[in-house]
């Protein structure tokens, strides 16, 4: 699904703002029929959870609405005219007037509802968007909705952070012509010093498709025209790694002499392959280092803010991150864009978080009953997993800087049923993208010994906490349990493994000379125990600290205010392991992690 963008065929109008609110508890059984009686305001983008001061909205479960006027541009007479909501957590109902026009679920993945016939060029209309943030067993993310002694229902979900709901990223109302290109694919490669992009374009009635490349400095270097082919770049510059180079692919519809539709697509020319032990970009060994991080801000919770994203990449520079993963959902498209355009590299993660029982088992990893079972993870659950990846890869799958999917996190892979699960899903990812690897965030529980999935995927991704949760305080065991965690994995795998996760709860001013949890010395120390351990093996080809900065979580016995593994807090300023990181990741103190020791 394409983005909307301003073209000379397509016009936008955002429509960010201050809009009604409602929960459905106080509201009239209708809400959409009329203008929302209700005091109450909430900013989009952004979730409604903390912008109130009110329990009973923060912890919601049911419905929410959102409303406000919209008006049609006037010279839209002869347009489509389109709803965008850039995510709507994690299910919406649209209603236009009086009329529900779509459905969507789903909370991290864009969906565009077609208005034309309900709307007119130049008149207003009353937006209603009702939102849910539950989540069931046949959600993804799962969860489960109980009812309280007080009869007050509570949701209950498996995964570590807040459960925001609303509409966190923009809404828009934009136009596409009749005939209209649908959707772009672009593949990269080169050979020598010449680049290729095969494209393919899909437009909504048949129609003569052309297209141009020009490079940054916007000379065309290669046109074509058809709705599929292969462009040839000479002397090709390389999207790489701490070095974007983007390309701009002009795709025209056109009807005679006339451009009906015109749409620009960012091009990154790379490869990205995995060979035994290795992850090459380019055909050169990649050593990924940097964070999973989270959406997640004071007040505006999941909501995208492009100042908090501009200043996020800048501290992952400046700490030497060349990485991140999109831990534990699809983030705002802004993000990937951005990322694209300063060489970072992601890691594009589902919201397919908490498929493990096993995690209610506490550290036992012993499963109440079996996660892959019509109790919890069954058919249903599996199809939504399935849209989601549609829906993904459909979005992200042109973005140069996504060099691998990773399909789910900490799934229950330890589990009989795991294979009968994951088996469809990965069948189709390859199906949708055949050019990227594919990974799943592997939990402590789930060996070598043990594991189930592992044959299916093309990396290690390794989540282990030795010296936080396991040998707690004590990193000589620690050390030795991830020297033989590490050494299992590879022994019985060749694939490349990297860490996606490692970190330690650290609550900034708290010091010690003794290894102590929770102090930023210990912080510091546990990462560094954990770097001896990957330098000693050449299949490691990355590191990913758990998390880039503190975020919101559940309550929770085992959480103080939050998620206190950030490298950063939650306000972003650093602890003493953003100092360490850098030193490492700069290579201001001995050699960067995953150069050859002649390149120091
Ligand atoms: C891992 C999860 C992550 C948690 C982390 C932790 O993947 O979402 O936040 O543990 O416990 O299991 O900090």
């Amino acid at each position: 699904m394409l983005k909307p963008t301003p073209t000379p065929t397509r016009e936008l109008v955002n429509l960010d703002g201050v809009w009604r609110f409602g929960i459905d508890s106080r509201l009239a059984s209708e809400p959409w029929t009329g203008i929302l009686d209700t005091p109450l305001e909430a900013a989009v983008p952004a979730s409604y959870n903390d912008q109130f001061t009110d329990a009973e909205i923060r912890d919601h479960v049911g419905w929410v609405y959102y409303q406000r006027e919209v008006r049609v541009p006037r010279g839209w007479s002869e347009e489509r005219i389109l709803l965008r909501f850039d995510a709507a957590t994690h299910a919406a109902r649209v209603y236009v007037d009086d009329e529900l026009v779509g459905e969507h679920v789903g909370g991290y993945t864009p969906f565009d509802l077609d208005i034309t016939d309900r709307v007119h060029a130049g008149d207003a209309f009353r937006l209603t968007v009702a939102v849910s943030g539950d989540l069931s067993n046949e959600t993804i993310p799962p969860g489960k909705i109980e009812v309280g002694m007080d009869g007050r229902r509570k949701q209950v979900y498996f995964h570590d952070f807040f459960n925001y709901a609303g509409l966190a990223r923009s809404v828009w109302l934009h136009s596409v012509p009749r005939v209209s290109i649908d959707d772009v694919t672009v593949v990269t490669a080169f050979e020598g010093t010449t680049g290729s992009v095969e494209y393919s374009v899909e437009t909504s009635a048949p129609t003569t498709v052309r297209v141009r490349l020009a490079d940054a400095a916007g000379r065309v270097v290669a046109e074509a025209s058809g709705a599929s082919g292969v462009l040839s770049i000479a002397d090709v510059v390389l999207w790489k790694p701490g070095a974007a180079y983007l390309y701009e692919l002009t795709v025209e519809a056109v009807d005679g002499d006339v451009v009906v539709d015109s749409y620009p697509l960012a091009v990154g020319v790379r490869t990205v392959e995995v060979k035994g032990h290795e992850f090459l970009i380019n055909g050169e060994p990649f050593y990924f280092t940097g964070f999973g991080k989270h959406e997640d801000s004071v007040i505006r919770g999941k909501g995208h803010d492009d100042a908090y994203m501009v200043h996020d990449f800048q501290l992952m520079e400046w700490t030497g991150a060349n990485s991140f993963r999109t831990s534990h959902y699809p983030y705002a498209e802004e993000v990937l864009d951005f990322a694209d355009r300063h060489g970072i590299v992601v890691i594009d993660e589902t919201a397919a978080v908490g498929l493990n029982m096993g995690v209610v088992g506490g550290m036992t990893g012993k499963p109440p009953f079996p996660t892959f079972s019509d109790q919890y993870a069954n058919d249903n659950t599996q199809a939504a997993h399935a849209q989601h990846i549609r829906e993904l890869i459909t979005r992200d799958k042109n973005h140069p800087s996504v060099v691998m999917w990773c399909i789910a996190n900490e799934p229950a892979s330890n589990e009989d049923g795991a294979l009968e699960y994951f088996k469809p899903l990965v069948d189709l990812a390859r199906e949708l993208d055949p050019t990227r690897p594919l990974t799943y965030a592997l939990v402590m529980f789930a060996t070598f010994q043990n594991d189930q999935l592992i044959d299916l995927f093309d990396v290690v991704s390794m989540n282990r906490y030795y010296g936080w949760y396991i040998a707690t305080g004590d990193l000589q065991t620690a050390e030795m349990y991830l020297q033989g965690d590490i050494a299992g994995w590879i022994e019985r795998t060749g694939k490349p493994i990297m860490m996606t996760e490692y970190g330690a709860d650290t609550q900034p001013g708290l010091h010690s000379v003794w290894d102590q949890a929770w102090t930023e010395e210990y912080q510091v120390d546990y990462l560094a125990m954990n770097h001896r351990v990957f330098d000693r093996f050449p299949q490691f080809v990355g590191e990913q600290v758990w998390n880039f900065a503190d975020f919101a979580t559940s309550n929770g016995i085992h959480r103080v205010d939050g998620n206190k593994k950030g490298v950063f807090t939650r306000d972003r300023k650093p602890k003493a392991a953003a100092f360490a990181l850098r030193k490492r990741w700069t290579g201001l103190e001995g050699r960067k992690p995953g150069t050859p020791a002649d390149e120091n």
